[in-house]
């Protein structure tokens, strides 16, 4: 038989084994919770001080044109941002172009793009989306996909055309013939108009002829002097639909020498500009619609959001009127452009 202490040994053995045993099949203690990591610093929100923003403008053709250059330039300087690259094309797609090429070079934060014309852009908007520096439409639109840029603000051009055939339709009582002087061949704006107007033109009145003025006084004047070599004021036409009031004061220099007197031609004219304004309270424009170049504000707010990566609406339309010569007087000091 085993004596008291064999048994006490054996106990405490197996005891001992037991704990071995135990402590093998015992998970591993879970290892210690990693220090806890400090949630990631939220970017710093980019302020105006930040910010590059490049308009290459498209030219200075027109009062318009003169109006929203010194928007963009009014604002900057006011809201204090880093730079402004601001170039003058010269009306000619290839100069914005280049513009907005050097600007990617730079390393700009956003390009705001006045187009010239609506067709032409994939290939730079391209590069500035591969440069990741988003792109604002300003004013006139573009027929690049949406997808190639942030988003476009301005004019809604066809309801313009629109607003101006009911005014003809109305000064015609909707019957008869008139001219057309458009704007810049392929521009987002004389096409936009041309389009509006001929979708609600009373079908009585025929469009005898259209030529382009390209937007400014020096090349209406002749474009008016051609037409009136052709078809008689009065007898052949009644009106004239006029694309901007920079080519209509240009038209009503050419309708004074050939001996015209104002309102015997009906003349309905775009933009809005003192010029506008003037020509209404001396009677040559009946109408003009408005078309508002005073963009600066809502591009450079729409900048910062972009800089900020928040969402912006795809499409931004300018809220806009028709001005009458019965209150073309006493509005006339009011006009900012
Ligand atoms: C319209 C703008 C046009 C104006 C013209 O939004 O692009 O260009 O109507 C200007 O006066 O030259």
């Amino acid at each position: 038989m085993f004596s008291t202490k064999r048994l006490v040994s054996y106990a405490v053995l197996f005891m001992a084994l037991l704990v071995v045993i135990a402590a093998c099949a015992a998970p591993a203690a879970p290892a210690p919770a990693p220090a806890a990591t400090a949630a990631p610093q939220a970017a710093a929100q980019k302020t105006y001080k930040d910010m590059t923003l490049c308009y290459p403008q498209l030219g200075a053709e027109s009062d318009w044109r003169t109006a929203n250059t010194a928007s963009i330039k009014e604002t900057a300087a006011k809201l204090g941002i880093k730079q402004l690259v601001f170039s003058d094309a010269q009306q000619k797609q290839e100069n914005q172009i280049s513009a907005m090429r050097a600007c990617i070079q730079q390393g700009v934060d956003v390009i705001a793009l006045p187009p010239v014309v609506e067709d032409g852009w994939e290939a730079v908007l391209t590069e500035a989306k591969n440069a990741k520096i988003p792109v604002i439409i300003v004013d006139r639109s573009v027929s690049a996909d949406p997808s190639l840029y942030a988003a476009h603000i301005g004019s809604d051009m066809a309801l313009e055309g629109k607003r101006a055939a009911a005014e003809m339709n109305k000064l015609l009582n909707n019957q008869g013939a008139i001219l057309e002087l458009s704007g810049t061949t392929g521009s987002g704006a004389a096409v936009g108009r041309a389009k509006g107007f001929r979708e609600d033109l009373n079908s009585n009145i025929k469009i005898l002829d259209s030529q382009t003025g390209n937007f400014t006084r020096a090349e209406a004047k002749p474009v008016m002097e051609a037409f009136l070599k052709k078809y008689k004021p009065g007898t052949d036409f009644q009106g004239i639909f006029i694309h901007n009031d920079d080519m209509g004061i240009g038209a009503i220099e050419a309708l004074k020498a050939a001996g015209v007197k104002p309102g015997e031609i009906k003349i309905v004219s775009v933009d809005g500009t003192r010029g506008g304004f003037q020509a209404m309270i001396d009677g040559w424009f009946q109408a003009d619609v408005e078309c508002n170049p005073l963009l600066g504000p809502q591009v450079f707010e729409m900048a910062l959001k972009l800089m900020n990566g928040q969402p912006v609406d795809k499409n931004v339309l300018t809220n806009e009127t028709v001005y009458y010569p019965d209150k073309a007087q006493e509005l006339l000091p009011t006009r900012q452009y």
